[in-house]
Order: structure tokens, then sequence, then C-alpha cells
């Protein structure tokens, strides 16, 4: 199809800078917010709560992005959802609200309790709030009754404390946002080579050869990357990115911190190249490029003999594969996939990154793997500028992995948490969230605690989850800032509002640091410098500490004594978790320190002591129904997840609105439509479908039959059921749909 193109422009620039300001702005911060970022991810400043990009290595002083400033304005803002808010408002009047609506009442101030008779949230003191939860705990018959849910930004001391608390408690019901997110990356990755998390530094950046960009927005959810493919660009290296979208950071990008490139409108070429693979067509394009080289020979035999198995395995699956499927499924030619195959086979180093293009599809945990197959053939991880990248979304969801936020814990972790409090640790897998939907549908699950995120937004099937969260006993939202999690409640409802990463943290020994890990393994601490939105609110550490003196019945640690001093927490995460000896010591060195990774060592902890190559579970071209499309679900470039900044996407040419359908104008010429019309979209997954009504049609370049839509506006389209099988991630990016005009009334 012909290409078209939205955004004139490169990606960041002077629009860039403005939108900054203009955050700050509209949050009435602007004097603090320009104070505040100049201390956004500094040695002796706050980690952005922004992405998991890891931080320049050597001093910049300025080392923040536009969104990071738009995170960082939500969370400064000056308006406030107080007592006075609540009093205005039912809950029953506030569901009614937009997500950009509900988001811009500001901070929460204090403690609320949902008052059933009244339908208001009024206020309740903390020693209240925790007594009532308590009580109601510890009535359960079994603690698998509760679910105790993260999201990615809590800190490594408020995780490692909650899982001691939960754990204490009696359950591994600990589904995390991570489910939803890199999950199929962790599940594969461990499999393969032994461990879940990427095995690249930021510093292979300027040692590759070739860069593979798999499923990813980096202009929009990782700007500070941009400056890394900047770089890697410049030096010549080759980018190649793998999107149905033609997205405007993947093909030009002038980098603020640039005085020549914003003074001149210069920019820097991004991408050598970037493909339109269909959506959902990774597996068969991985397939074709591993069949490429394999057809070439050039393959490092050393490297496979001495350090991987499954290789004869892996070869007769892709023999099997014939280029008709591969040409279908990934929409790209044999020529094509040649092409790059030769790319690949000229590269001495290649990095392959990817984020949730890969992830979130019943494939996510096949495409994951055929990626690190393609590595692996040429010998390319544990190689300088080499290796599997995944780049996370939350800024500390792979630091709360680590410290032990996992429904599915392994017998060496709960043998140490054993032998270091002396307490029996539950050992049944617990509830991940599509299993937490499950138990709250089924009623096994009668109360769900929220450290931090929107459960009752981010998740899938959004008809049957609010039927699910409203039918339990108990729901609580630790959070800073209202969302649907809050006004989608369980029969009890708690409001517990917490401190945020830029707010300063004082506890009986003074002011606290916590500490993060970033995408690349880096722990580094992280301390707020602005005062409290409010001075009721506690910090994550000391609600968790509360909870847990309300609903546990014996002790394993004196939580107050905790809470005074996080020194005292990450003196206990360093007898616990490997890799945190001596963390308080570590961690103080002006940059942190690195995890380290046994896969870039070369040391292989899975089941054959060796890197291993899997073939996919699933066959690599499904095909689909005739009058059926496939459907993505991506950020704007004015979302925090399911915190909407705006109702703006200007690398996309959206303006003012979000019930979008984006489509190939071709396409719609092809079906007799036009940009603006309102389409239903009806979702088929078997004998299961869904409807969303009156989305709007614009014009966007991307291959026949796909179409992309915003999240979560469309998460009621994906059944619960539509997930990776072995990680149980949300096939989110490959929805099979019908479409359909709107009927519109007159
Ligand atoms: N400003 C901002 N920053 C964020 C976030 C945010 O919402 N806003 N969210 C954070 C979080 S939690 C995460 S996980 C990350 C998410 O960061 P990304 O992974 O970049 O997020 P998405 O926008 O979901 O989509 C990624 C890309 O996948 C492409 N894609 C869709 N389907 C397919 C497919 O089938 N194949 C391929 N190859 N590509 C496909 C989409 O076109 C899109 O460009 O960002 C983090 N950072
Ligand atoms: N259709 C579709 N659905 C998706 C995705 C998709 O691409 N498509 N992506 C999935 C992904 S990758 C993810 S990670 C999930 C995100 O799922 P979540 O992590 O659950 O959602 P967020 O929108 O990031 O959560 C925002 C809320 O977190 C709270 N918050 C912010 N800062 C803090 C803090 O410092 N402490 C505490 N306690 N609370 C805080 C605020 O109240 C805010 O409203 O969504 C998933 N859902
Ligand atoms: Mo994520």
């Amino acid at each position: 199809m012909k290409k078209i193109r939205v955004y004139p422009h490169p990606a960041g620039g002077w629009p860039a800078l403005g939108k900054s300001a203009l955050s700050m702005m509209k949050q009435g911060a602007f004097w603090k917010g320009g104070a505040t970022m100049l201390h956004a991810n500094q040695p002796d400043g706050f980690d952005c709560p922004g992405c998991a990009w890891p931080d320049a290595p050597h001093f910049q002083a300025i080392d923040f992005c536009e969104n990071g400033v738009k995170a960082v304005a939500n969370e400064i803002t000056s308006k406030r959802a107080n007592r006075e808010f609540f009093a205005q408002h039912t809950v029953t009047a506030l569901q009614a609200w937009s997500d950009y609506e509900l988001e811009f009442t500001g901070r929460l101030t204090e403690p609320m309790r949902y008052d059933a008779a009244t339908d208001y949230y009024v206020p309740v003191s903390w020693q209240q709030a925790f007594k009532d939860i308590g009580t109601y705990l510890k009535s359960l018959p079994d603690p698998n009754m509760a679910a105790f849910y993260t999201s990615g930004r809590t800190s490594n001391e408020a995780a490692f404390l909650y899982q001691l608390y939960v754990r204490c408690f009696g359950t591994n019901n600990m589904p995390d946002c991570s489910n939803m997110c890199h999950e199929s990356t962790s599940v594969g990755l461990k499999e393969q080579i032994g461990i879940g998390k990427g095995t690249i530094t930021l510093d292979d950046f300027d040692h590759c050869d070739a860069l593979f960009i798999f499923g990813q927005n980096p202009a929009t959810n990782h700007p500070r990357m941009m400056a890394t493919l900047r770089e890697v660009s410049r030096r010549g290296a080759r980018i190649i990115a793998f999107n149905p979208l033609r997205e405007a950071g993947l093909e030009s990008f002038t980098s603020p911190q640039s005085p020549v490139e914003m003074l001149t409108g210069g920019s820097t070429p991004i991408s050598l190249a970037l493909y339109q693979v269909r959506i959902g067509g990774d597996a068969a394009l991985l397939s074709g490029l591993i069949k490429a080289v394999l057809a070439k020979g050039e393959i490092d035999h050393d490297f496979i003999r001495q350090h991987t198995s499954g290789f004869e395995n892996l070869k007769a699956f892709i023999e099997q594969q014939n280029w008709t499927d591969i040409e279908a499924a990934s929409g790209l030619s044999q020529g094509e996939i040649e092409h790059i195959a030769a790319i690949y086979m000229q590269s001495n180093a290649t990095i392959c990154t990817w984020g949730m293009g890969i992830t979130q599809h019943e494939r996510g945990v096949d495409n994951v793997q055929l990626i690190v197959n393609l590595l692996l053939l040429r010998g390319n991880i544990g190689k300088r500028g080499a290796g599997a990248a995944p780049i996370r979304g939350h800024s500390n969801v792979q630091g709360d992995r680590t410290m032990g936020i996992y429904e599915k814990p392994d017998a060496a972790l709960l043998d140490k948490l054993e032998a270091v409090f002396k307490t029996p640790m539950p050992r049944a897998h617990g509830h991940d969230v599509v299993d937490t939907l499950k138990g709250l549908a089924s009623g096994s699950v009668k109360a769900l605690i929220a450290m931090g995120g929107n459960f009752a937004a981010a998740t899938p099937d959004t008809t049957q989850t609010y039927l699910a969260l409203q039918q339990a006993a108990l729901t609580v939202q630790i959070s800073t800032k209202l969302n649907r999690s809050h006004v989608v409640h369980g029969k009890a409802a708690y409001i517990l509002p917490c401190l945020g990463r830029t707010e300063e943290d004082w506890q009986d020994s003074g002011w606290q640091s916590v500490t993060t890990e970033d995408s690349m393994s880096n722990v580094m601490m992280s301390r707020g410098r602005n005062a409290a939105a409010s001075a009721e609110l506690l910090s994550e550490p000391a609600i968790v500490a509360g909870l847990a003196k309300a609903s546990l019945s014996t002790h394993p640690v004196d939580w107050d004594e905790l809470v005074a001093d996080y020194d005292r927490i990450r003196e206990l995460i360093a007898q616990t978790i490997p890799g945190f000896q001596d963390f308080n010591q570590r961690v103080r060195e002006k940059r942190g320190f690195y995890l380290g990774n046994s896969a870039r060592d070369q040391h292989w902890k899975t089941a054959t002591e060796k890197a291993q190559f899997i073939a996919p579970a699933l066959p690599i071209h499904a095909g689909l129904d005739e009058g059926l499309w496939l459907l993505t679900t991506v950020r704007s470039h004015d979302q925090y997840n399911t915190t909407i900044y705006g109702l703006d996407d200007r690398y996309r040419n959206i303006h003012g609105e979000r019930r979008i359908c984006f489509m190939h104008p071709e396409e719609m010429q092809r079906m007799g439509w036009q940009t603006d019309q309102l389409i239903d979209i009806t979702s088929v997954f078997g004998a299961l479908t869904r409807t969303v009504k009156a989305f709007k049609l614009k014009p966007l370049d991307m291959p026949q039959g796909c179409i992309a839509s915003y999240y979560p506006e469309t998460n009621d389209l994906i059944p619960l059921q539509h997930h990776t099988p072995r990680a149980q991630t949300p096939a989110y990016k490959s929805i099979p749909v019908r479409l359909s005009l709107s009927v519109v009334d007159e």
C-alpha cells in the first residue's frame, strides 16, 4: 500500500520542549516543576517515575524528557482531590467521569472509606482504616482468598516489605503489572538463558554493529532512549525497526539536548529502515530471518557447540516453515527478509531491543524466544556490543520482581525468607492478574489490596472486570491520584494516599531515600525533595507496616523499627536477596551498582546448563477468518498507561480526542468509508464476542488488514481468556475484530 506520513517533522525538538513547559503550567506547577526536574535522574535526586530506561552514565546536567516532565508535573500538581472534593460527588457520579477528568482532580490527601449508605467516600483515620482492613483480612478462612497487586512504581524497600507481609499473611497471590507487560519476556528468557532479565548494559550501544528494535515506540514511551539511538545512528551502526506503524521517532529525531540541532532545525535520521511487519507477524518474520541465516550457514558453530542445546530441534522446525506462510503472516517479502538477514550476518555484534509489540500476543513467549534464538545463532549473548534488551515499562517494575513480588516464587527465595525471618512461607503458587480476575469473578477471591496502579482499567475484559471487582467484599487502593479503580470498587473500599517519588520522606531517623532498579539491572538511590502534597500522606513502607501490624497475628520483624530507618530494610534485603551484599554502602556510591547478569557472563542457569534454542509452541501462521481485522492497542503521546495527561497524540496527528481507530486510507477507500466516520468494533475470540462503539476513523500508514486504537478505551475487547498460554500476558496487541459503521441516532 502507498506510504503516507501524518507527522512531517522529526520527533523531539522545539515542540517537545514547549509541551514540557505547558504540562507544568497546566498543573499550576511551572516554577516548582523547573526546579524539580533539575534533580531528575541525578546522583542526589530522584529516579524519574516515567520509565525504566537507565540514567546517563556520566554526569549530564539535564537527564529527562518531555514525557518524564509530564509524569512529574502530574505528581507535583497543585490540584487536590481532598475531603471537600469527595463530599461534592457521589461515587456513582464519579463513575461517569473520564479517566482524564479523574486524573485532573489532583493529588489524594487523606485516607477515605466508602460509605455504602450514602454512596460517598468519607474521611477515615489511618488507624481506623488499618484496623478495618486488618479485621476483615483476619476473618478470611483462607489467606488465599485475598490478592495483593503491585504496580511498578513501588520502590525496592516498599516492595520487599510488602512481599514479606503478604507471605507472612499466608499467600503468594501477588499479581503485578508485569503480568500484563513483560511477563512473556521473563518466562521466555528464564527458560532459554536462565535469567528473566535483559543481558546488555548501556555501554553495549557504543559497540554494536547492528541494532534491531521490535515492537517499541521509544519517542513516546522511552524518550531518553532516543539520545542513545542518535549516537548509535551517528556512529554508522545500522538500526532496523519492526513495527506495523511508521512511528515518527523511529524515522528521525531532533535532540532537545543538542543546541546545534535545535538552532539549525537539523535532525538525525534514526532508522536505516523501518519494516512494517503485520500485527502479530513477528514470529513469522523472525522464523524467516533464522531460515535465511541457516540457508547461508553463517552461524557461530563454536558458540553453538560450546554454549547451547536444542539447535537441531530449532533447525528442524525452521526447515518445515515455508516462505509462502512466512510472507503471508509477516507481510514482508522473502527478498526483504533475506536483505535484513544479510545485515545481521555482516554484523559482529547485534543488540535486539523489544517492547509490548512483542510480548502482548498469544505468541508473546514464542516471539521473545525467537529473538533469542536469532541472537544465539551468531553468539550474540555475552559478547561486547550484543545481547537481548527487553525495554521495561514502569520505573521499578524490574526491581519489584527482584525483591520477590512474584506469584510463582522459586524455592530458593522461600528458603531464604524462612531462614532470615524464622517464619514458614507459603509454597503453593499464587494468582497472577488473570487468575485474580477469575478468582474475583468466581468468588474464591474476596479482597484485593493494590499497591499503586489502576487494576480496573489496566486489565482486559473491562465489563467483566468491573462486575468481578464490584463483587469483592473489600478493595483497597494505595495511590497518589484518583483513578477508575477507586470508583469501581468492592462492597467495602478504602483509598490510602501515599507519598510520590518526588516528595520528601521523613521518618524517625530523618530524611529517607529509596532505591530502584532500571531495565539494565542498575540499582540506584532516589530521594524526593518536594514537600509532601499533604501532611496526612504516609510513605508506601509505612502503609505496608500499618497493614501488617493490623492483619498478622505474629510478627517476624518490628515493622515500626524498619520504617523508622530504611537502611534497616536494606539490611534485610542484603541478607535475603542475592546480589545485594553491602547494599547500604554500595548503593551510596555515586551511581549505585550493577547487579550483574549470569547470561551476560555466559553462565547458563537452565535445565541443561546451556543456553537453549527453543522452537515456537504455536504455528507461526494462523490466518484470519474472512472479514476480520487485527487490532493492536497502543499508547498515545499524552498518556502514562491508564493516566491520561491530555487528548493529543501529535506524532500521529491526533488532537483533542481519544476514541480513535487508525486505518490505512486505502483500506478506508476499499470499505467505502471516510476519515472521521464512526465505527463499532466487535472482537471475536472463539464463541466470545465483545463490542465497543463509536470510534472515529483516522488515517495512518499500516499494513493491510491491520488497525490500531488506544488503551484503555479498547480493553473491553480483550476476553480474559485470550492471552499467552505460558505467561498469561493478555493479547492486547492482536485482537481479531469485525468492523461496522456505527448507527448514529439523529
Ligand atoms: N510516556 C509514557 N511512557 C511510558 C508509558 C506510557 O504509557 N507513557 N508506559 C510505560 C510502560 S508500563 C511500558 S510497558 C512501556 C511501553 O512502551 P512500548 O512497548 O513502546 O508501548 P506501546 O505503545 O504499547 O507499543 C509499542 C509499539 O508496538 C507496536 N506494535 C503493535 N503491535 C505490534 C506487533 O504485532 N508487532 C510489532 N513488531 N510491533 C507492534 C506499536 O505500533 C507501538 O509502536 O512504556 C513505559 N513508558
Ligand atoms: N489494552 C492494553 N492494556 C494494557 C496495556 C496495553 O498496551 N494495551 N499495557 C499493560 C501494561 S504494559 C501495564 S504495565 C499495565 C499498567 O497497569 P498499572 O501499573 O496498574 O497502571 P498505571 O496506569 O500505571 O497506574 C496509575 C496509577 O498509579 C498510581 N500511582 C502513581 N504513582 C504512584 C506511586 O508512586 N505510588 C503508588 N502507590 N501509586 C502511584 C496513581 O494512582 C495512578 O492513577 O497496563 C496494561 N494494560
Ligand atoms: Mo508495562
